[in-house]
């Protein structure tokens, strides 16, 4: 009955109700999953709507019409594909700087602990917002319109992270997760999570590309008995089924916007001698409206330094977490 919601050892961020009885939790989660069809348990939305409502209440967004289309979209489907193209020199500018910045060992950071092999599979560009400036120019002012109509309030950058994905041998790939490389949810924010993922360079199957269910077939799958991301309890051929999945293959300077709480969501495996480098940017509900400086908003992190010590979700081995 209370299939993939495992009570509270499945969520750190509860530590502070760690006194709840586990069935509690179970509950809790179970109703999350009915009602939502997703990772949250019941008490997060809750939260959320109360939340979002007071932030809703002070923002007062007018509903652009042109954005309506694709406000919608990314309500119905959980994601969009911006249709305006970004300028050939930025994308170019942004490629380049990248990939100096990952290539030399002082331009790079690490968020995780090595894989079991010491090896660090993943580096992320170390003060973003001086070396690529240019990141702005990402978060259009069509993407921005899209994003408040969805959250009906204003929003602000929360993280902007470039990071780069290195193959990983396969005795080390078959240990446990390393780069968000199994099917999940985030974490629901105040009202879901937008996430903008934009390619740096030319990805193709072999770099390892992001992979998204859309809402309904993420859905379909949680109806269908999705457990978690180390224990999926749903046959391959359904989740790996290449009709129903979106993947962000395609020149340098593709993006997509989505709700990564309502989209089940993975990176995928890097071929041999092959990387891939994203930007992923959260934007979350806010009551003020954007600022045009947003990228020096001491509220976002990872645009510095202090990308250190700072984990969005961290992967766990997997047998500390079927303990
Ligand atoms: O690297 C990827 O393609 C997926 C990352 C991910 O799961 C996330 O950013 O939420
Ligand atoms: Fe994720």
């Amino acid at each position: 009955m209370f299939a993939g919601s495992k009570g509270k050892q499945h969520v750190r961020a509860y530590s502070r109700w760690d006194w709840l009885p586990n069935w509690m939790w179970r509950l809790n989660f179970y109703l999350g999953r009915l009602l939502f069809a997703n990772m949250d348990p019941l008490s997060r939305h809750i939260r959320s709507f109360f939340v979002l409502r007071s932030v809703r209440a002070e923002a007062a967004v007018e509903p652009r019409t042109d954005v309506l289309f694709a406000a919608e979209d990314l309500r119905r489907h959980g994601y969009v594909m911006p249709k305006a193209t970004y300028p050939p020199r930025l994308v170019d500018t942004i490629r380049q700087k990248a990939g100096d910045a990952l290539s030399r060992p002082d331009g790079r950071l690490t968020r995780q602990n090595p894989a079991p092999d010491g090896n660090h599979y993943s580096w992320y560009v170390k003060d973003l917002a001086s070396v690529i400036p240019e990141v702005q120019v990402i978060l259009t002012d069509e993407i921005v319109a899209a994003v408040e109509n969805y959250y009906q309030a204003h929003i602000r950058v929360n993280t902007v992270k470039c990071w780069r994905n290195y193959a990983v041998p396969e005795e080390v790939y078959a240990q446990r997760e390393l780069h968000s490389n199994h099917w999940h949810f985030d974490h629901h924010r105040a009202a879901g999570l937008i996430k903008i993922f934009y390619l740096v360079h030319e990805v193709t199957d072999e770099d390892g590309p992001f992979c998204l269910q859309p809402r309904p077939r993420s859905v379909f799958l949680m109806r269908y008995g999705y457990g978690d991301r180390d224990d999926y309890r749903v046959p391959d051929s359904l989740l790996e089924d290449p009709e129903h999945m979106i993947k962000l293959t395609g020149p340098a300077g593709t993006a997509i916007v989505c709700d990564t709480t309502v989209c089940l969501h993975r990176a995928s495996r890097v071929a041999a001698d092959r990387h891939r480098d994203i930007i992923q940017f959260q934007l979350l509900p806010s009551k003020t409206p954007l600022a045009s400086d947003w990228i020096t908003d001491p509220r976002s992190t990872y645009l510095s330094d202090a990308l250190l010590g700072i984990r969005d979700h961290p992967t766990r081995p997997t047998a500390e977490r079927r303990r």
